[in-house]
């Protein structure tokens, strides 16, 4: 078995967990924050099969969009002693996915 620890835009959890769901996939979702934009993004623990691991990959493939967001964090100087926020876009997702070994599973 393996965990696919998958980080995606909050947009994109709706669809992706309907269309999880309705091929039999399991999903817990946590809510997260990215270290960069400082934003919110969604987090989903995804137990699966070996078997099934490209299976679940195409699903998030199929429905993790890329999207460009600003970037605001970065200041600039602007002035003696004052700064303003520099706007710069990134490209965010489609979806980053860390695929775990799973030691042992239990339901009990
Ligand atoms: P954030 O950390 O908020 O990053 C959002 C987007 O900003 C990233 O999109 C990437 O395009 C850009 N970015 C991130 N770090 C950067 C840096 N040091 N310099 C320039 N640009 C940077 P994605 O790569 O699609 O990542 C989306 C979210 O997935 C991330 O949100 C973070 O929550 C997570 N993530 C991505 N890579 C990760 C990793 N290696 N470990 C843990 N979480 C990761």
């Amino acid at each position: 078995m393996k965990l696919l620890i998958t980080i995606v835009q909050d947009q994109d959890v709706p669809g992706l967990l309907e269309i999880l769901m309705e091929n039999g996939f399991s999903a817990t979702k946590l809510a997260s924050t990215g270290g960069f934009l400082r934003v919110g993004n969604t987090t989903l623990l995804i137990g699966v099969d070996n078997n099934k691991v490209e299976g679940a990959l195409a699903l998030i493939k199929k429905t993790c969009k890329k999207r460009e967001q600003n970037d605001i964090v970065p200041m600039i100087p602007f002035g003696r002693g004052s700064m303003i926020p520099r706007m710069d876009k990134v490209t965010v997702g489609g979806a980053i996915v860390f695929i775990v070994n799973v030691e042992r599973f239990e339901k009990i």
